[in-house]
């Protein structure tokens, strides 16, 4: 491995005199009139400069080798410029050179916009993905949408949040080439545009890799326009730029709750037609010989990430048949080879299905085509003598809604989850009818993270630290090697130095949250971190009840044993979902409460983060102690977060769900904090719970569930915190109690807090299960994952 790699020798002199030329060239300024941002987007232009020979010549070697495609509707990027500089191995350097003319790295940093073209954790799988296949010389191509608008800015205004836009290219981007000349051409029903691709370089860890992620900006498809332009309608001519322009304007900000728009469905055919046209004008331009596209799916796989881009199912074919003379059912067993699909969550609520008439909407001819696949499968199924009442689960349309999932299962060479026990509950519950006929196709990838950001950039200190105690980084091409750590459990110097890191990281922290949220932390305290969407089943309620519970008793009790903790929670809420926001609201309050009372604010400090987002994150993940992952059991997929404070020494307080039981499994029960109920248990009491019981037994319960109500918290009459309330135990117009069983597992996890309150004094003792869990993350790298994707489906 070590000897391919091809790091990218920095001739400094010359590097600087570039930057320095073009630093004046981009602003027609000399170098002292010239401002930060400028020194960014020329420190961008220069990085592009060096790694463009390589990116062409990763293109033109791949022209005829198979390939996989990631199909994402989100790719949640975040910052490249530290990214890059460590994956091309010329970080130090780099910053050293700027600091010789007086220029601060991380000042010019602050100048970029995160690329937040995605909502959460299957959007940060896409990115992670995108720089694992490059770092492992996976020819992986990803394509998705250029939303003009990332994901809204979360503010915190007297404790609500509220969304402002995120216009995070109104400078310029830095990191994309707009490639013109591969527009393409996207028909809808009513509406004609142009798709023009934008490719982002996906750098390789040092090994001189470039991979495309391209992403489809939508725009008036000129000659169209111009006609009105030349006939004075100008207010048409902008209209028909606005309507195009649309498609892309904004990124959807539903995680997980799905929503029927026709908007977006258009955003979903737009970036799946485009990609599709893309895949075969190539195919006819390399392979001019195969006119019947016999080798189409030997050269071609397509992931799906989740059931967003599923339209390019329909849309394949359409271009198969109707535009190259293909016969249908050849078309659809072509298809078939071709594609495999993700699912990321088992929640009812955003497995997506199309109502009829919005389809024939957007793209009729898909429609069409749906129906045919749809028509033969339930005769299929009649010939094996099904009957109706057994074939309905499987149908794709049913009520005039079609149902996408089951599209792409019965299209796909592959259908697979995200965590083991997530592919397990498919399997059993989910999609148990189509795995009952079709077995083989199911199979388990546990997500991953990249090593890259979420170690070696975002916690320098730590990364040398590995370093410097095994002797050479070979840990980050192959971070299984993390194992070798474990050789350090005993020695005492060792875990001292793990304990000094985590301090200056919890320092730096402390700093920056002063500075971001005006609120001062104690770097001695427990950094106890919940940072991911709000949602019920993650249950962000349970911690924050939890919060109140103890201000209460540490208030009545103010002699009670108790070691100093932050309890930091971010996370933005859909703007739709009104619980949610209730939750932050909650959070905010119960902080400003707390915070304030000078009988606890030395010992019991919270903080709700404002804006959080992937730059947010590196600077959380570092300095946590403490990892909540208290999800419903059941309910996350897999998490990825989990993962990214594993690697950097927190110790995990979670629930037996997704990816914390295989974390449990690889860094030791005993080396982190397990509470709550498991599926089964949950499964067998789901219609006899009864919430009410738990809270007329458990004063705390009643204590924390009560504060809701009691005016001791207020939420300026938004009845916000009435219906949290509720929620658990007075459930309105039809709701179930309490159906994330907050109240079950509330004791439990009050327990496990004391546990852990007790055992942080023991340094030691921490520090080592710190270790452990570092040790033992080396399963979590998506360089793992990725492998895992490329032998088992993709065969590449
Ligand atoms: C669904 C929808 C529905 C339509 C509107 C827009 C929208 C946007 C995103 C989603 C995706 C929900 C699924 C999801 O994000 N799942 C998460 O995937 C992570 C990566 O596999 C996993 O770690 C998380 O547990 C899982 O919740």
């Amino acid at each position: 491995m070590k000897e391919e790699i091809m790091k990218i020798k920095l001739n400094k002199n010359k590097f600087m005199e570039d930057y320095i030329e073009n630093l004046q060239r981009i602003t027609l300024k000399n170098f002292e009139d010239t401002s930060d941002k400028d020194k960014y987007f020329a420190l961008c232009d220069t990085i592009m400069e060096r790694i463009n020979q390589e990116w062409r010549d990763c293109k033109n070697k791949t022209k005829k080798t198979k390939k996989a495609y990631y199909f994402s509707a989100e790719f949640l990027v975040g910052r490249s410029l530290g990214n890059n500089l460590i994956n091309l191995g010329i970080y130090d350097e780099v910053k050293e050179l700027l600091d010789e003319i007086d220029i601060d790295f991380e000042s010019i940093e602050n100048f970029e916009d995160d690329a937040a073209l995605g909502n959460g954790g299957l959007g940060r799988l896409a990115a992670c993905f995108m720089d694992s296949a490059a770092s492992q010389k996976i020819d992986m191509y990803g394509y998705g949408v250029r939303y003009r608008e990332g994901l809204f800015k979360q503010k915190i205004e007297n404790g609500f949040q509220v969304e402002e836009g995120d216009h995070w290219i109104k400078d310029g981007d830095g990191w994309s080439i707009r490639v013109e000349s591969d527009s393409k051409i996207v028909k809808f029903r009513d509406q004609t545009v142009k798709a023009v691709p934008y490719d982002m370089p996906m750098l390789g860890f040092e090994n001189g890799q470039v991979n495309t992620l391209r992403l489809w900006q939508s725009e008036p498809f000129e000659e169209f326009d111009f006609s009105y332009f030349n006939n004075f309608q100008y207010d048409k001519a902008v209209e028909e730029k606005n309507r195009a322009e649309d498609i892309t304007r904004v990124l959807y900000p539903n995680d997980i709750q799905r929503e029927g728009k026709v908007l977006r469905l258009k955003q979903q055919y737009f970036f799946c037609s485009a990609s599709i046209q893309d895949l075969v004008e190539k195919y006819k331009k390399y392979f001019e010989n195969d006119l019947q596209f016999e080798n189409f799916s030997k050269y071609h796989v397509i992931q799906l990430n989740d059931t967003h881009p599923i339209v390019a199912i329909p849309e394949l074919i359409r271009v198969l048949v109707d535009e190259n003379g293909i016969d249908f059912d050849r078309a659809v067993e072509i298809t078939k080879k071709t594609f495999a699909f993700t699912n990321h969550t088992v929640l009812q609520e955003a497995l997506e299905t199309w109502p009829k008439d919005i389809m024939l909407e957007v793209c009729p001819r898909c429609f069409d085509i749906i129906e045919k696949i749809n028509d033969k499968l339930v005769e299929d199924f009649k010939a094996k003598g099904l009957s109706e009442e057994a074939i309905d689960p499987y149908r794709i349309i049913r009520y005039d809604q079609i149902r996408m999932a089951n599209l792409a299962i019965v299209m796909s060479i592959s259908v697979n989850g995200v965590a083991k026990l997530h592919t397990k509950i498919l399997k059993d519950d989910t999609f148990n009818h189509w795995y009952k006929i079709m077995p083989e196709k199911f199979n388990n990838k546990t997500n991953g993270i990249t090593p890259r950001r979420w170690l070696v950039y975002s916690n320098i200190r730590l990364s040398n630290f590995i370093t410097d105690k095994l002797g050479s980084d070979d840990w980050k091409y192959d971070l299984n090697k993390l194992k070798e750590l474990e050789k350090y459990l005993e020695d005492d110097k060792v875990l001292e130095e793990i304990n000094q890191i985590k301090y200056e990281n919890k320092k730096d922290l402390a700093r920056y949250i002063l500075e971001q949220e005006n609120i001062v932390i104690n770097p001695d305290s427990i950094f106890d971190i919940q940072i991911k969407r709000i949602h019920e089943y993650k249950r962000q309620h349970l911690n924050i009840l939890h919060i109140i519970n103890l201000y209460h008793r540490l208030k009545k009790n103010p002699d009670m044993n108790f070691y100093p903790t932050t309890f930091i929670l971010g996370g933005k809420a859909a703007p739709g979902y009104f619980r949610a926001k209730a939750i932050i609201k909650l959070a905010n309050e119960v902080a400003r409460v707390i915070n304030k009372d000078p009988d606890v604010n030395k010992k019991l400090k919270v903080v709700f983060i404002e804006n959080y987002r992937v730059s947010y994150g590196e600077k959380l993940f570092p300095a946590a102690d403490i990892s909540e992952q208290i999800s419903t059991a059941g309910k996350e997929a897999s998490g990825t977060g989990n993962m990214k404070f594993m690697l950097n020494g927190a110790l995990t307080l979670g629930t037996y769900d997704g990816a914390n039981i295989e974390i449990f499994e690889k860094a030791g029960v005993e080396n982190n904090y397990i509470f709550g109920a498991k599926v089964e248990e949950l499964n067998s009491i789901r219609d006899s719970y009864s919430p009410k019981e738990y809270y007329h037994k458990n004063s705390d319960i009643k204590d924390a569930v009560d504060s809701l109500v009691s005016g001791e918290l207020n939420d300026d009459n938004s009845y916000m915190f009435l219906d949290i309330y509720n929620s658990l135990i007075n459930p309105q117009g039809g709701e179930k109690a309490d159906s994330y069983f907050l109240l079950k597992d509330f004791e439990d996890y009050k327990k496990v807090h004391e546990k852990i309150n007790e055992e942080y004094s023991d340094r030691k003792t921490w520090d080592r299960k710190a270790l452990k869990n570092i040790a033992n993350a080396g399963y979590f790298s998506s360089d793992r994952t990725i492998l895992e994707y490329a032998k088992d489906i993709w065969k590449i």
